[in-house]
């Protein structure tokens, strides 16, 4: 494809995936004009990019999935927590039925997007020199857009394959016979760690803090159970707009010490077998807040991961008596054989807390002790500027042509986790100070969606053609956010959720805690009022 203008438009979508199609479809609804561009070659987004060996999503099917009935009346999963391979198929099953990518430019990385006052337009580039100038701006990148690569010295001088996870090979890499390393075990790393460690030569972890990983308990979907379900799937939608993270799971209305020691046991044996993040989620609701309930919830967890472990050592770095952090300040991820990789010989575990990684050398990594781990393959599972990131790695200039990179510098300013102050007609999906991290992602998404396809509806109802928060409204929105996190044990843990994975990043929640009924209910609410909160107004002819 040749670069092109593609002029004026009602509004240009920035992702094509979960976010992006379903604000597509929705905008489309309305008969404007609308097109998706997109970075990568295919639809998908983070399932687009996120190919690594044991790429998986730790949500349950059907709560992951769009509510949209064309799209899941004639579709069925072969797992309840399928794999990045079928949630490809999935987009493309969404194609099928909603033939989004005729709408969808791919290959097209915006890298810029200036907010012109005079038309009340966005001037947006592509790094393929493409344009267009839609009236509305809507950021569908996701909350995971931007790698991160830590400054390791030597990384360069690598002889073997390195690779972040976010930019993994789409024709995958050979592991036959390799010795691999994997930096990272956060989300990404317990995947690809379970994943490799029973096929390669030798695996060596580099561990910097314990993932208190917790028992997905994987299962079989068969297509006659799950048709004969369908009935129920309006209900189990609408039912994940009631519940604190848009799942199927609520958190269980009782403290910690409002019971006994047994039935506490009794219950954690419950959420455990239950598998998914019941643990967290249905666990008891000062959980996250008392943290002497929080130590309870973590020493069941140890114990039970300790079981399961051969060597005292592992034991000690992989789930050690003291926890460096509350457990679920920062996100536990799902795993199946996870720990069990540590029992295998081919396998080492190397704890950076105390030996930390010198350099990489061109044939491996050196570690502070002197020790030089040879390895054919680099695994960089080191996450993301999360949240944040995706939004502000683009040169996006509001009206009085500062940045949002600049904005956001010293702290993240938005309204309903949707808008920001001096970029009009900009919205953005599953960001910041939304319940993003906290969220089932397609149940974010979609009252995000509804919410923005609302408001361009009602401003094209009133020819009005510039929507811009307030100073005031978003510090108001701000503050709530930050305090509603202050009231749990989230600023204990070094956690992208906070910003603190990346150096020199203003430490501060990045997502809203209050959960999913509350969001919804608070952003419904500023646009019942007149959409209290926002000037709107109508464009000024030029030459005034
Ligand atoms: P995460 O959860 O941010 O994990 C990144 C991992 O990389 C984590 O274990 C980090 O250790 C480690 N890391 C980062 N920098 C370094 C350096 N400099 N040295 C050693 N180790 C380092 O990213 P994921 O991709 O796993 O998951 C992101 C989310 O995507 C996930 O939660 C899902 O929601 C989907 P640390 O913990 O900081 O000590």
């Amino acid at each position: 494809q040749s670069q092109s203008d593609f002029g004026e438009l009602d509004a240009l979508i920035v992702g094509g995936g979960f976010g992006g199609v379903y604000m597509l479809h929705l905008l489309r609804g309305l008969g404007i004009s609308v097109k998706v561009f997109e970075a990568g070659s295919d639809l998908g987004g983070i399932w687009h990019w996120n190919c690594y060996p044991g790429a998986r999503v730790d949500s349950n099917v059907p709560v992951y999935e769009l509510s949209i009935e064309e799209l899941w009346k004639d579709w069925t999963w072969s797992e309840r927590f399928p794999g990045f391979a079928e949630l490809r198929q999935y987009f493309q099953h969404v194609d099928s039925k909603l033939d989004v990518k005729k709408d969808i430019r791919f290959n097209t990385r915006v890298v810029s997007a200036h907010f012109d006052a005079t038309t009340d337009r966005w001037n947006v580039k592509a790094e393929d020199g493409t344009t267009a100038r839609p009236r509305h701006l809507i950021l569908c990148v996701g909350f995971a857009a931007k790698e991160y690569v830590p400054p390791f010295k030597g990384l360069e001088t690598f002889k073997g394959i390195a690779h972040h996870t976010a930019k993994w090979p789409q024709q995958g890499v050979d592991f036959d016979g390799k010795r691999v390393a994997v930096i990272g075990t956060g989300a990404t790393g317990v995947q690809v760690i379970q994943e490799l460690g029973p096929i390669v030569k030798h695996l060596t972890v580099l561990q910097r803090t314990p993932n208190f990983a917790i028992p997905m308990v994987q299962t079989k979907l068969d297509k006659e159970g799950q048709q004969k379900r369908k009935a129920l799937y309006p209900t189990i939608y609408r039912r994940r707009l009631q519940t604190i993270a848009g799942y199927d799971m609520h958190p269980f209305p009782k403290n910690y010490f409002d019971v006994s020691a047994e039935e506490r046991r009794l219950f954690f044996e419950e959420i455990w077998s239950r598998g998914g993040f019941h643990y967290i989620v249905s666990n008891y609701q000062d959980a996250l807040m008392n943290e002497e309930a929080n130590m309870g919830v973590y020493e069941f967890w140890r114990d039970r991961v300790r079981e399961r472990l051969n060597d005292p050592a592992a034991q000690e770095i992989l789930a050690p008596t003291e926890p460096p952090h509350p457990f679920g300040a920062k996100r536990p991820c799902l795993e199946q054989k996870y720990y069990e990789v540590y029992n295998q010989p081919n396998v080492e575990l190397i704890d950076l807390e105390k030996n930390p990684i010198a350099e990489i050398t061109p044939t491996g990594i050196l570690t502070g002790d002197g020790v030089q781990h040879e390895v054919d393959i680099i695994v960089l599972a080191t996450g993301f500027d999360s949240v944040t990131g995706g939004i502000t790695q683009i040169d996006i200039r509001g009206v009085d042509g500062t940045t949002i990179k600049e904005k956001w510098e010293k702290g993240v300013y938005t309204y309903c986790g949707m808008t920001t102050a001096n970029f009009p007609n900009m919205f953005f999906l599953y960001g910041p100070h939304a319940p993003t991290a906290f969220s089932n992602g397609p149940t974010c998404i979609e009252i995000q969606g509804d919410w923005v396809t609302a408001c361009i509806k009602h401003m094209m109802d009133k020819g009005l053609t510039r929507i811009e928060a307030t100073r005031e409204a978003e510090e108001g929105w701000r503050k709530m956010v930050l305090h509603n996190s202050s009231l749990g044990l989230f600023h204990k843990a070094k956690s992208w959720y906070n910003g603190s994975n990346i150096p020199g990043k203003p430490v501060e929640q990045l997502n809203f805690v209050g959960g999913i009924p509350l969001y919804d209910t608070l952003c419904r609410d500023k646009a019942e009022k007149g959409y209290e909160g926002f000037v709107l107004s109508s464009v000024k002819p030029i030459d005034q």
